[in-house]
């Protein structure tokens, strides 16, 4: 017998858990939008990613536990392009993580919130998460100080200046893109909604939920919650919905009265996929 089969990893010994700030981060990352890259040659540059876009830190014990909550449908050129800058952005910070893609079946109207409930749903029958980060598949972080942890006291806003706004915030309750909840912070809003289908206003009834839940937003500074985003028109069936808050809903609709069909969960090279039917508008 071969022992050396038995015995550890001699690269991969941990013994202590990483530092509180991680060594290796490089502060602004040039972002460029050519030609998405394949999977492949992404797996070729992440040797350490596991199936299922798992990764431990492999020279400590990593700190915080993060899940990746991506929502998509037919978008596949930009989750790759995401895929690409995340994986070792992530790495860099050290995170214990996993990236989840939440994939909505069929052609019925886009339901952003609803697949990111799913996300956080599924995501916890995998591990015990100290922070998920809702994320656009569109949007790239230029900044690897943007940790991807959440703040303990309160949801947190990442994507603080993007590009598509001049690099600063649209508005001062301004909730879109990219953000980051405890699990302890996410069911005291109950979730997001679940009835926004299609486009717009979900962002803003979601901050609407964590004032309404007692807390406030806190962000990333805008020098460092810069993103790029790819750009698109607004797909087919997420067409804008008119929507304004649904204020008085909060505690009847979201993560208590979650219903959909998993149909399947696949654990793919880069990233764990969902791919669920969420029903229709009433
Ligand atoms: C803005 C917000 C977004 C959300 C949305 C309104 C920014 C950067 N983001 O995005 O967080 O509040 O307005 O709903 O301002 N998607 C698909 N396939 C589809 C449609 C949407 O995958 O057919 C996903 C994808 O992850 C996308 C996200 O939903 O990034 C938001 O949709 P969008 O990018 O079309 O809308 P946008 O950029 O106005
Ligand atoms: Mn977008």
């Amino acid at each position: 017998t071969n022992l050396s089969l038995f015995l550890p990893d001699p690269e991969s010994v941990r013994t202590q858990y990483c530092s509180v700030k991680s060594p290796i981060l490089v502060g602004p990352i040039s972002v460029s939008f050519n030609k998405p890259p394949s999977l492949r040659k992404i797996q070729i540059k992440n040797p350490h990613v596991k199936p299922g876009g798992k990764f431990s830190p492999r020279h400590c014990f990593g700190r915080y536990r993060t899940a990746i909550i991506i929502p998509q449908r037919n978008r596949e050129s930009h989750l790759r392009m995401l895929l690409y800058y995340l994986h070792p952005f992530l790495q860099r910070q050290q995170l214990h993580y996993a990236i989840f893609v939440v994939n909505q079946a069929g052609n019925s109207t886009f339901n952003r919130a609803k697949l990111l409930n799913i996300g956080v749903r599924e995501a916890l029958k995998l591990d015990d998460w100290d922070c998920f980060i809702l994320h656009d598949v569109d949007l790239v972080p230029e900044n690897d100080h943007n940790l991807y942890i959440c703040d303990e006291n309160y949801p947190k806003h990442l994507a603080s200046a993007m590009d598509k706004f001049q690099y600063s915030l649209p508005y001062w309750a301004y909730f879109g893109g990219v953000s980051a909840l405890t699990p302890d912070q996410y069911m005291r809003i109950n979730g997001f909604p679940n009835n926004y289908w299609g486009w717009g206003g979900e962002d803003d009834d979601i901050a609407m939920r964590v004032h309404l839940a007692g807390m406030s937003i806190s962000r990333t500074p805008i020098s460092v919650g810069r993103y790029k985003m790819m750009s698109h028109n607004r797909d087919t069936g997420n067409e804008e919905n008119g929507e304004s808050n649904h204020k008085e809903t909060w505690r009847d609709d979201g993560m208590n009265s979650l219903e959909f069909k998993l149909l399947a969960r696949i654990e793919h090279t880069l990233y764990t996929n969902i791919t669920v039917d969420i029903g229709s508008p009433q």
